[in-house]
């Protein structure tokens, strides 16, 4: 049976799909002081900050949502942005959340206090908070990266990035340049080409572009069906979790199941491009998987278009008129659209977070982000973190993993409730001892075999190694031996 009480006070910042998951996790559990602070306009994190053209969820929707909040109705098998955006709104709505989440509320500090075994948060307009307990739920994907080229700033025309799209800079009709070729690059090139004057895409190092079917349409019948089997609804959801795993593994462990999926990358390139110079500078120069997979039934044929063009030399400068390349040319442009990627480096900054003895995060990962089971940090007592440090990546679930972590943390919540603990601080040893046998565990994974990931080239937080199923025996079972436990005066 679930019991209420207003103790432990909780804090979580961010309202993303970590804090939407967390809020909703704690609550149902009886945890009725939970507040989210949320330093955007609206609920969805990167969904709310992502409003590009051709925004779409790579990821089949029937596996990207909440498993407490089933959506059978999507309008497409892989969703746009502003349709999963509006399902985050409703999420929250329907589940009573929204008085919970304070939004426009940026956090810039957290302490921790000792005497009171609390946290003080500060937001960016001087408020100041008190729980018990922090859980940052704050997204790798958050701080939009602007590529270091000399002379951006002196453009005449119009400059955007992605994650930060501004709906008044036209592109209709105009000469548009695409800077950077990831999973956004290839989503925005499709997007804008159609309406463009002209439209140069700057590769820098190409990527494989796995063909699907990505504008196909979820057919009404599908959506009746499982409106009217919930139990057949949840069945495809644990079906495609599965799915989610062998595709991980496929990722990840050298197999023939994983040189299939590389025939058809290669297959997908050649089948849709038939000029040989222009598919010569597509190919990229490593195997395809060996980051995160870009998918789409539409770049090959953007990019073919008359007005399209690839331009693969390297850029050196930007005048006021466009974009110079190492060739010497200047391609004239009226808009630059920078689909450059995130500063994954920065996870959980500029917060100033400062633990116990006065430790800071930057200076408790000096040497790269780690954490216990993903998620505690030792120095940083009843701080959690969602989605944090190796936690699993590309096509595991991330509602899927937000939702074991939070039920992770709730184990501890329910400590701190019951009276007499104050305070739950993971060791340093068994932070080194779980870092090392995940160090262990990625040995026999392409991680270790010349391939990178996205995430270790961009921010050092490696693709988690584990399947779903070993992740949620990972989670479900906290070990208080591995665990500082503070308690009040006279409880021992
Ligand atoms: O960013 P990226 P993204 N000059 O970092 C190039 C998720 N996502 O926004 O490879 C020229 O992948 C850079 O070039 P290089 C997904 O998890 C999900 O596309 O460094 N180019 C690269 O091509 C993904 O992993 C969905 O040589 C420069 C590009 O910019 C993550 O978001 C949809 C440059 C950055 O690629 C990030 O993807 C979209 C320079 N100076 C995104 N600087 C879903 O559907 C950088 N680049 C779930």
């Amino acid at each position: 049976m679930t019991t209420t009480n207003t103790r432990p006070r909780v804090i979580i910042i961010g309202a993303g799909v970590a804090g939407i998951t967390a809020l909703h996790t704690f609550r149902s559990r009886g945890f009725t002081d939970v507040k989210v602070l949320e330093k955007g306009a609206d609920v969805g994190g990167v969904w709310h900050w992502n409003r590009y053209p051709g925004l779409t969820c790579d990821v089949p929707s029937q596996i990207y949502q909440f498993g407490f909040a089933p959506k059978p109705d999507w309008s497409h098998i892989w969703a746009g942005g502003a349709e999963i955006q509006r399902y985050h709104r409703a999420v929250v709505d329907e589940l009573g959340l929204s008085d919970h989440i304070q939004l426009n509320t940026e956090v810039v500090d957290a302490r921790w206090e000792a005497a009171t075994s609390s946290w003080t948060v500060r937001t960016a307009d001087g408020e100041t908070l008190t729980a018990e307990v922090v859980v940052c739920a704050t997204g790798v994907l958050h701080h939009p990266a602007y590529p270091e080229i000399a002379g951006l700033d002196t453009f005449a025309g119009e400059v955007v990035h992605t994650a930060r799209w501004d709906p008044t800079v036209t592109t209709s009709g105009r000469h548009i340049a695409v800077i950077g070729t990831g999973s956004t690059g290839v989503q925005v090139v499709s997007a804008l080409v159609d309406d463009a004057c002209g439209l140069t895409h700057y590769v820098r190092s190409p990527q494989w572009v796995l063909w699907a079917p990505m504008s196909l349409r979820q057919s009404r019948c599908v959506a009746r069906l499982l409106e009217t089997l919930p139990a057949a609804h949840a069945g495809l959801h644990k079906i495609l979790l599965r799915g989610s795993a062998i595709l991980a593994d496929i990722t990840t462990r050298p197999s023939w199941r994983r040189r299939a999926v590389q025939t058809y990358a290669r297959m997908s390139l050649r089948l849709q491009v038939r000029d040989r110079d222009l598919r010569d500078r597509l190919t990229p120069d490593y195997e395809p998987l060996c980051k995160r997979q870009v998918v789409s039934g539409t770049y090959y044929r953007a990019i073919q278009q008359p007005h399209a063009h690839l331009v693969t030399e390297q850029i050196t400068e930007v005048t006021a008129r466009g974009i110079r390349t190492a060739d010497g040319r200047e391609h004239p442009t009226d808009v630059i659209v920078l689909a450059t990627g995130f500063r994954a480096h920065d996870y959980m900054r500029p917060m100033t977070i400062v633990g116990r003895d006065g430790r800071t995060l930057d200076d408790a990962w000096r040497d790269g982000p780690r954490a216990y089971r993903m998620t505690a940090i030792p120095g940083f007592p009843n701080l959690f973190t969602i989605l944090g440090p190796n936690s699993p990546t590309g096509s595991i679930s991330l509602q899927h993993t937000s939702q074991l972590t939070a039920d992770y943390i709730v184990h501890w919540l329910e400590q701190l409730r019951a009276g007499g603990v104050t305070s739950v601080e993971v060791t340093d040893e068994a932070t080194e001892d779980y870092n090392r046998r995940l160090a262990e565990a990625m040995e026999p994974t392409v991680w270790n075999t010349g391939c990178h990931s996205w995430y270790i080239e961009g921010g050092s937080i490696d693709l988690f190694p584990y399947m779903p199923s070993t992740l949620a025996s990972l989670l479900d079972t906290p070990d208080h031996s591995h665990f500082h436990i503070g308690t009040a005066p006279g409880d021992g």
